[in-house]
């Protein structure tokens, strides 16, 4: 059987990847390379949608391809490629803008949100097209699945919807892809405010764990996580928050299950169990910290690996862009 083809993409709006990016999303991009042909994509063009330093985008562009390096996204069995490297995604994307309409747009609820939180003055249309530039990053590959996370179901129901049209009216020229909603085995939250979750844009670093952290960042950082009442090691999300969310870290890394920590854990203080915490975090880090400081050392190394992923990314959008530009009548 031949293998099922997925597509999935993150932004580089920050130096560091969080816990819950790696345990929610990014794990799962590591174990679905061996079974499928898997296309990663760093999309850069995304990230202009919210106002950067040019060298800031660059570093970070780098620093995401070389943790999805250290995490493990083998670069000989996935093909990792930065967005802005493969023409294809804005030629694409305009043919699509002109087919989506105006109204289908502007109910995007990522849209919505992030339009009202940065005010008029702050929206731009990049913001507005970028549902449509992300149905162009995943059609051009003809994926069976994206996966992603629920907060991105939406984007995927439009690429599905401009997919059918287009075939409608033109002729199949796209695979119809579904979302495949990773369901985080770890959904994590942040270390200060375990009711919410851990988030890049969370208003204090102080309880999101970043990959790139230092080991003392981290263990500090766990040391000062919201404690609940009571004294007991025990998973309840209402009663203990706190307490279910170091779990739940702990269980996605060490591999064992919540009953068997809880028993591990029985009659031990809540400080034993927050170090221990930390450093089976800290241990499952360090690596991925060395990995991305060894890839950044050598920049021309890691954009050799970049230029690679884009020459074969490339190829097989351009084939998909030549089809549509054909059924279009662009000749
Ligand atoms: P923002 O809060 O700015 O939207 P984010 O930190 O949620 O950013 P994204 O770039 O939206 O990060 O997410 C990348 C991937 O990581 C998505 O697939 C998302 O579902 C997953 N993810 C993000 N945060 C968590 C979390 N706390 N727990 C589990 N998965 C998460
Ligand atoms: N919008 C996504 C990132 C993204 C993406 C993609 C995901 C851009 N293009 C294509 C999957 C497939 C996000 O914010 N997580």
């Amino acid at each position: 059987m031949s293998k099922k083809r997925v597509l999935s993409g993150i932004q580089p709006t920050h130096d560091s990847f969080h816990l819950g990016n790696y345990l929610g999303a990014l794990k799962q991009w590591v174990h679905l390379q061996s079974d499928n042909d898997a296309y990663y994509c760093v999309v850069d063009l995304h990230a202009l949608t919210v106002e950067t330093d040019p060298k800031l985008l660059q570093k970070r562009t780098l620093l995401s391809a070389a943790q999805l390096i250290a995490i493990g996204i083998d670069p000989n069995k996935s093909t990792l490629f930065v967005q802005s490297h493969v023409p294809a995604h804005n030629q694409l994307a305009w043919v699509f803008e002109c087919i989506t309409g105006f109204g289908e747009a502007s109910r995007m609820t990522q849209f919505k949100d992030k339009s009202q939180k940065g005010g008029a003055e702050r929206t731009n249309v990049g913001l507005f097209t970028y549902p449509i530039l992300q149905a162009a990053d995943i059609l051009l590959y003809q994926p069976d699945f994206v996966p992603v996370g629920e907060d991105q179901r939406q984007h995927v129901e439009l690429t599905r919807d401009i997919a059918e049209r287009f075939n409608k009216k033109f002729g199949k020229v796209f695979n119809i892809p579904q979302a495949q909603i990773i369901k985080s085995l770890a959904k994590i939250n942040d270390l200060q405010d375990p009711t919410a979750k851990m988030s890049k844009s969370a208003a204090s670093m102080a309880g999101v764990i970043e990959l790139l952290d230092t080991p003392e960042a981290t263990m500090k950082k766990f040391k000062s996580s919201v404690t609940d009442d009571g004294k007991e090691i025990k998973f309840d999300e209402k009663a203990k928050p706190g307490i279910s969310n170091l779990l739940t870290i702990h269980s996605a890394l060490s591999g064992k299950s919540i009953e068997s920590l809880e028993s591990q854990f029985s009659g031990k203080g809540y400080g034993e169990f927050k170090t221990e915490v930390a450093e089976i975090v800290i241990s499952n880090l360090e690596p991925i910290t060395r990995r991305t400081n060894e890839l950044m050392s050598d920049k021309a190394e890691l954009i050799k690996i970049l230029e690679i992923g884009a020459q074969r990314a490339n190829q097989v959008a351009s084939e998909t862009l030549k089809s549509a530009y054909s059924a279009i009548g662009l000749i």
